[in-house]
């Protein structure tokens, strides 16, 4: 469809790529993009033919963070509590940290509020070397949401978090990279071809191992070192019951490549 505020591709056999589509708004979050893009990414996480999800914007931006002329604000009226909007946003933000398959972010220009904290819940951010990432919230009175409190000290700092958050100003991709806020600024012609290679790699990865390396770094967060290693334990005794743990093995040993299923039994 090609109005429609999420463009699904899954021609890709064990890709789907979703683009947020509202180039002329800047892929700003309205109520019917954000209720696309959750119900693609629910399609997604349940489709275990699907084996990574990338996330991109069409367009000049990655995404604005939310629509500011739908709903969020009425002029000279009672204002709208922001916290049932973030009933919205939430889900989404937790469906990526759990969804059991690895979850990229191509960032294909600026991101700002809502769309920076989407793009740090994914596993791998790539982003154009033109792009920057802006915590826009300062600006108009708002708090980093949709996890950007939890994401920016956990990957920067408090420091740089702080600075980010307060002075709302643009981080071009090459600093983001170097600060290790994302995984790799690319040249903007490189973007689509470099993600599409990592997302073919994946497409053909132990996929859920990947899903239990998630499990195991958001858990990091929280645990202490002992807990973390009785963790560890757990979770490599799923890894070690899966067949792709058989075929990897099996694979090298007999110096040849692995063909892996993804499958979890
Ligand atoms: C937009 C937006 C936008 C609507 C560009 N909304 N139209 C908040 C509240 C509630 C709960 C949930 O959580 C959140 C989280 C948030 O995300 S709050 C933060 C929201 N985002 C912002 O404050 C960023 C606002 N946008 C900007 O500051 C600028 O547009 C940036 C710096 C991103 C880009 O600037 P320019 O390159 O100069 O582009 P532009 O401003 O001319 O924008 C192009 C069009 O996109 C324009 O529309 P128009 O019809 O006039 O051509 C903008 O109005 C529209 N747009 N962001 N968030």
């Amino acid at each position: 469809m090609a109005d429609a505020a999420v463009l699904v591709d899954a021609t890709t056999p064990g890709v789907v790529r979703l683009t947020l589509n509202r180039p002329s708004k800047l892929n700003a979050f309205n109520q019917a993009m954000m209720s696309e893009f959750k119900a693609a990414l629910e399609a997604a996480a349940g489709d275990a033919d699907c084996r990574v999800v990338v996330i991109t914007g069409a367009g000049r931006a990655f995404s604005a963070g939310q629509d500011l002329a739908d709903g969020v604000y009425l002029k000279g009226g009672p204002q709208p509590d922001l916290g049932l909007v973030l009933d919205s946003y939430n889900p989404i933000i937790r469906l990526i940290r759990t969804m059991p398959k690895p979850v990229i972010a191509a960032v294909n220009g600026m991101a700002a509020g809502a769309g920076v904290s989407l793009a740090l819940a994914c596993d791998l951010v790539y982003a154009a070397r033109s792009a920057s990432f802006m915590q826009a919230f300062a600006k108009i009175g708002l708090i980093p949401d949709c996890g950007s409190t939890w994401f920016l000290p956990r990957l920067i700092g408090d420091t740089r978090a702080r600075g980010l958050a307060m002075l709302a100003e643009p981080l071009l991709a090459d600093k983001a990279e170097a600060w290790g806020l994302i995984w790799k600024a690319v040249d903007d012609d490189q973007l689509t071809a470099e993600v599409d290679a990592v997302a073919a790699r994946f497409a053909a990865a132990p996929t859920h191992g990947l899903a239990l390396q998630k499990r195991a770094f958001d858990a990091s967060a929280r645990n202490s070192l002992d807990a973390q290693l009785d963790l560890e334990r757990a979770l490599q005794s799923e890894a070690g019951q899966t067949p792709d743990y058989a075929e990897g093995v099996g694979a090298f040993l007999e110096k040849r490549a692995p063909n892996f299923t993804g499958r979890k039994s």
